[in-house]
């Protein structure tokens, strides 16, 4: 037993870990993949790296050092437990077995429940950064138990990616499911900044005439404001390319129609059973639905649009109410986001440090900005507030940002530009910060039709209206 860490799986993300965990002081790294090949090439390729290759489980298990500590970066779904089939045969009880791919939490939750069993410790851990971040440093978003985190944490430690302030990238989530929860909320936030991005983009250009490539500086200026991020500096970069074979910015020929590989339908789905409105990341979702839906785009041309030609008198001022109508919604965003893991938390048991994910996506995830900081202050301020962009941070920009966003939506409405972040975003605020809400309507409508009752404002208790009968109020049995 000479390895003190193993990687199963070694296609893309699993030989670029392999390196990563081989690169750092003090690791010798079991690697196993099912078919040989994987494993030659690896470690012909890599002669500079301590691999000890191994060629079937019982190898595997028996090159690594007590307790065991293997990370699987498999195809997610039935070869992962496949995999975890196969470990649990060679392990033993207090070895652990991470599954670095991207499952759904709810699996996890049910692997970890059945390894327990074993007494192996299973922990699901979200790794952000593709195949880029994987060589040279990940966010990684660990759940499981306790006691696999004393050997794990200071593996983990040192592949993660490293903040600006000299952080590790990795925290030790929450128990099962937590790290891949929180990874799966991660790529929903990411799905609502890139549309929120693309909506800007979208109003620029139609707004101003300006090309793609001086849009392109304009997100580079604002690459160094409050907006600063990777997401606003690749826009820049990809704004900027020009394609070789037709000399036409590259934006223009690619295909408008967004594909997804699942995670933010998921963060959805999750949502809406946890009752958390996400309509940033839920509306991101869908206009990929939509822009994916050729044969209806076509019957859809056909439509009316509005009269007038969508001009800006001051394209200046135009780009900088878009710019704060970027940030106000991103705010937005994030905003709901954080409140879905804290719903998942409560749901599912886990005791979440909110300030410490928003620290841990600092650095090797594709939402990193400067912005997570502010929400790690205040959370780490206030942890238990009900809602963080009313912390004095974000309320001050949305305060300063809102008659811009509101204008900015406006145009878009007027110009038949569409926006559905932008402007969700803003409904979703101005429902947040409602004095009274027409929810007292649909009460009295679904009290109405299904005798469904309604609370009043000044007295406790259960009523309900005899709609069919004299119409006069009863209390009732509480049946929401
Ligand atoms: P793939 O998702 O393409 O999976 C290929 C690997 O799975 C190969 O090593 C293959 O072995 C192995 N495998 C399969 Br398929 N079935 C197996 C089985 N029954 N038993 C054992 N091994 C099996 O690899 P990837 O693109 O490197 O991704 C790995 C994981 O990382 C996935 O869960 C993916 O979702 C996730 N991922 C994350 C990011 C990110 O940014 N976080 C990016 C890309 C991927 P073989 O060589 O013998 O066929």
């Amino acid at each position: 037993a000479v390895a003190n860490i193993g990687v199963v799986g070694l296609a893309v993300m699993g030989s670029n870990l392999a390196r990563n965990l081989a690169s750092r002081e003090g690791n010798t790294v079991a690697v196993f993949n099912r078919s040989r090949d994987k494993t030659d090439l690896l470690v012909s390729e890599h002669p500079e790296a301590e691999f000890v290759p191994a060629y079937s489980y019982e190898e595997f298990a028996a090159t690594l050092a007590k307790p065991r500590t293997a990370i699987i970066m498999v195809k997610a779904g039935a070869a992962t437990d496949a995999v975890i089939t196969a470990l649990t045969e060679v392990f033993e009880p207090g070895d652990i077995i991470v599954d670095g791919g991207n499952a759904l939490f709810t699996d996890t939750i049910r692997r970890e429940k059945a390894v327990r069993e074993t007494g192996i410790n299973f922990v699901g851990a979200g790794i952000s950064g593709g195949e880029e971040g994987a060589l040279t440093g990940p966010s990684i978003m660990p759940g499981g138990p306790d006691e696999s985190w004393v050997t794990l944490g200071p593996i983990l430690r040192s592949i993660a990616a490293v903040a600006p302030d000299g952080e590790p990238c990795v925290t030790h989530v929450g128990h099962d499911g937590a790290g891949h929860f929180v990874k799966m909320v991660h790529n929903g936030i990411e799905y609502a900044d890139m549309q929120l991005i693309a909506e800007a983009y979208d109003l620029i250009r139609r707004g101003t005439g300006k090309t793609p490539a001086e849009i392109a500086d304009v997100f580079a200026e604002w690459n160094t404001g409050e907006l600063e991020s990777y997401l606003i500096e690749i826009t820049a970069e990809v704004l900027r390319q020009v394609d070789a074979a037709t000399g036409q910015p590259l934006v223009d020929v690619i295909l408008d129609q967004a594909g997804a590989k699942g995670t933010g339908a998921w963060t959805v789905q999750t949502a809406l059973s946890l009752g958390v409105p996400v309509s940033g990341i839920a509306e991101a979702t869908f206009a990929r639905s939509l822009s994916s839906r050729p044969d209806q785009r076509a019957a859809g041309a056909a439509l009316p649009g509005p009269d007038e030609e969508f001009e800006v008198a001051d394209a200046d001022a135009f780009i900088e109410d878009v710019r704060q109508a970027l940030f106000a919604s991103k705010i937005v965003a994030y905003s709901q986001g954080f409140d879905e893991i804290r719903a998942g938390a409560e749901q599912y048991g886990w005791s979440i440090d909110l300030a410490a994910i928003s620290k841990i996506w600092r650095a090797g995830c594709i939402i990193r900005a400067q912005f997570l900081n502010r929400i790690a202050d205040a959370y780490g301020e206030a942890p238990d507030q009900p809602l963080l962009m009313a912390a004095p941070y974000f309320a001050d920009a949305l305060s300063r940002g809102q008659a811009a966003w509101r204008r900015v939506v406006v145009a878009a409405a007027q110009a038949g530009i569409p926006s559905p972040a932008f402007s969700s975003s803003l409904a979703y605020y101005d429902g947040i910060r409602a004095e009274r809400l027409p929810a007292a309507l649909v009460q009295g409508q679904r009290d109405f039709f299904g005798a469904h009752t309604y609370k009043r404002i000044d007295k406790p208790g259960t009523f309900h209206t005899l709609w069919s009968g004299d119409r006069t109020e009863v209390e009732a049995e509480d049946t929401h």
